[in-house]
């Protein structure tokens, strides 16, 4: 079980990042000062949620138990600033069902634990990712061809949590412009079930948590390139389809690994799209959110620039639109993304680690930290 300290115990006299304020206009900015104390837990206690709420959104960010369990900083980082947190690993169902038949709900459990007894929320990611499906399930599916494993798989998963967690990613990235066959990725299920998998596993999960918010969730659309160019087009296509067989499908979500490599972003391409699937009534949650760094030879104050200018242009866009429900990002602090953790050791001892979260590893507040702030914090 994951035992640990109540929001109140962590936040009460822990000096961890400067207090966010309100001026006059009503936005959200920094306040005047080096080292402005932090204020003792209590309702006035700013954060990015309390900005984001302001903006009539929720903000929250993926988290892993165990590093929670670890590392104190971050949960105090996580309970000031969260009101949602995504599960980055646990509720995959490599990570549920490694071996058939034996499962390993306790992370998922302990962070539901952790996220009731603080009055976080919890994100469902995620169902279905070819990435993240066991070898065995994928062996079965594709010498069997019975849905029943999928049945199985989404009865008891949303059977034990379909109640307790509101949104869900059912699907995850099945776009891909580059293999064909109507823009949809050739993953497993597509070559076990062919496409109508995705109709059938929007259903099967309606099915089994009635009331939950179901989503799509993908990636590659921000850029000006052919491929987020084609992916673009691909999602809403994709969307509108399944909104014309009345398919159960609620929202969308837009992970926006942004990545400052693919430049300029493409904001009348973005707005478009945005546009376009809320045409269709559906609502949006950007479920990602980082930047990817290309250069780490600038000074750190220049390349934390350019991740918060990157993170303001893209929410300028998006925070434009009310329909987006909520902003979450990809991990809180440097110490603990992906972006430092895919490359290779040799790479990362040069580079150091990737700056494209709002807190660096030290859990300084960095200007991406602000940009959301203000940018969450003054969309009302
Ligand atoms: O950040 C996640 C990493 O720790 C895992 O090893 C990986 C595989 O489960 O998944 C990463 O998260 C991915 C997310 O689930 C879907 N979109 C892309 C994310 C980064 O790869």
């Amino acid at each position: 079980m994951l035992t640990l300290p109540s929001r109140r115990s962590i936040l009460t006299g822990l000096a961890l990042v400067p207090a966010l304020s309100v001026t006059p206009h009503g936005v959200w900015a920094r306040p005047e000062g080096e080292g402005a104390a932090l204020p003792d837990a209590s309702a006035s206690v700013p954060s990015l949620s309390r900005a984001a709420r302001s903006g009539g959104r929720y903000f929250g960010a993926a988290a892993r138990a165990d590093h929670l369990r670890q590392d104190k900083a971050l949960r105090a980082a996580v309970l000031r600033d969260c009101e949602v947190l995504t599960p980055e690993i646990h509720l995959k169902w490599n990570s549920l069902e490694w071996r058939k038949g034996q499962f390993n709900f306790s992370p998922v459990d302990d962070l539901l634990t952790f996220s009731d007894e603080n009055g976080l929320r919890v994100r469902g990611h995620t169902l279905l990712w070819d990435q993240s499906t066991p070898d065995w399930a994928k062996r079965e599916m594709l010498s069997q061809r019975d849905w029943r494993l999928m049945s199985e798989h989404f009865s008891r998963v949303l059977g034990r949590y379909g109640s307790r967690i509101e949104e869900w990613d059912v699907i995850n990235e099945p776009i891909d412009t580059e293999a064909g066959a109507r823009n949809l990725r050739r993953n497993t299920f597509f070559r076990a079930f062919g496409p109508t998998y995705i109709e059938r596993a929007m259903e099967e999960a309606r099915a089994h948590a009635p009331n939950a918010h179901l989503v799509i969730n993908d990636y590659g659309f921000e850029y000006g390139n052919p491929v987020d160019k084609a992916r673009r087009q691909a999602f809403v296509a994709l969307a509108r389809r399944l909104r014309a067989a009345d398919v159960p499908l609620d929202g969308v979500g837009v992970q926006a690994h942004l990545d400052l490599s693919k430049g300029p972003l493409d904001t009348a391409g973005l707005q478009d799209m945005t546009k376009a699937l809320i045409d269709l009534g559906l609502d949006i949650t950007v479920t990602e959110l980082d930047v990817k760094e290309t250069d780490a030879a600038h000074t750190t104050a220049a390349r934390d620039q350019k991740v918060a200018d990157e993170t303001r242009r893209y929410l300028d866009v998006m925070l434009a639109f009310p329909e987006v429900r909520g902003v979450v990002t990809w991990g809180l602090t440097d110490k603990f993304s992906w972006l430092t953790e895919q490359v290779d050791s040799h790479v990362r001892a040069a580079r150091g680690v990737n700056r494209g979260l709002p807190y660096d590893d030290a859990y300084s507040p960095k200007p991406m930290y602000w940009t959301l702030a203000d940018s969450l914090g003054a969309s009302a």
